[in-house]
């Protein structure tokens, strides 16, 4: 069995980052670590959340783990608070990972052209700073906007895409991997860049005319647990957007959804499935 760090907040209530992080790569079958970074009432899109940082526990915790020597297949980084936190989690993945180790990072912090309420343009600098490090990155054009200096676009064709890819992978990230990338009307995907082979890739399915919070950790959760079940890249970023779309689909036909999250828990038996199917 596999053995994944995953190092992003507790929002407890929100289904998102560790919430969705942990049920999805367990379902996939991985020994799933968490270092949580802060613990929020609820995700910051709701009112009146409350947030305790927890900047000052992981040090200790990560010593301990050095201490009792253990090691990890991959470490997995989603939604960092603040950039002291950034720094952190650089002098851990320089810890612990080693030529086997895949280090997966999603610098989640934006959407449809806006940082998310805590971060500004300093934050996503930093951000940028662990993209760098990274064997695999999975921002969105948003998020890839801001640490690429690039202008956002709502309208793009497929060179504004590639420019990005080639300016994230400039960064020092060994592939990059946007997400919600539409290539044509009416779909959406991924597409990616091997900065080795200088390879792209691309999937795009059928884009669910419905958008909801924390599918970003999902596609990301998915996509890093695909990978390190030894699934190829071109496996990986598909069952990552089938399921995330899937997900939606359910969800936007749930009368009873949330407002707040998808109901990923619903589509998790396919899942497995798909990924058992393809061992
Ligand atoms: O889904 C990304 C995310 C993770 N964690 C927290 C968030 C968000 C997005 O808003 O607020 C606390």
């Amino acid at each position: 069995m596999k053995r994944i760090l995953t190092i992003q907040d507790i929002s407890c209530l929100g289904k998102c980052s560790l919430t969705v992080a942990l049920p999805l790569l367990s379902a996939l079958g991985h020994e799933t670590v968490i270092l949580p970074t802060a613990v929020l009432s609820t995700h910051t899109m709701f009112e009146g959340f409350t947030v305790k940082d927890l900047s000052d526990q992981l040090r200790p915790i990560t010593a301990h783990w050095k201490q009792q020597g253990f090691k990890f297949d991959a470490i997995y980084t989603g939604y960092l608070g603040t950039e002291e936190e950034i720094e952190e989690v650089k002098k851990i993945i320089s810890d612990f990972a080693d030529e086997n180790t895949l280090v997966f990072v999603d610098p989640a912090m934006a959407d449809n052209g806006k940082l998310y309420p805590a971060f500004d343009l300093a934050y996503a600098k930093r951000n940028a700073t662990l993209c760098g490090i990274a064997d695999v990155i999975v921002p969105n054009i948003t998020e890839a906007a801001f640490m690429t200096d690039t202008e956002y676009r709502e309208e793009y064709d497929e060179e504004y895409v590639k420019a990005l890819l080639n300016k994230l992978v400039g960064l020092g990230a060994k592939t990059a991997i946007l997400t919600g990338v539409s290539l044509s009307e009416g779909k959406t995907g991924a597409m990616g860049l091997d900065s080795k082979t200088g390879e792209y890739f691309v999937y795009q399915n059928k884009k669910i005319p419905a958008a909801y919070h924390g599918t970003g950790d999902i596609f990301s959760s998915v996509c890093v647990g695909a990978l390190l079940r030894g699934l190829s890249r071109q496996q990986s970023i598909e069952i990552a957007a089938d399921y995330t779309a899937k997900t939606i689909d359910v969800t936007r036909n749930n009368p009873d959804k949330p407002w707040y999250g998808v109901d990923f828990e619903a589509t998790i038996p396919e899942l497995v499935d798909r990924v058992e199917k393809l061992k």
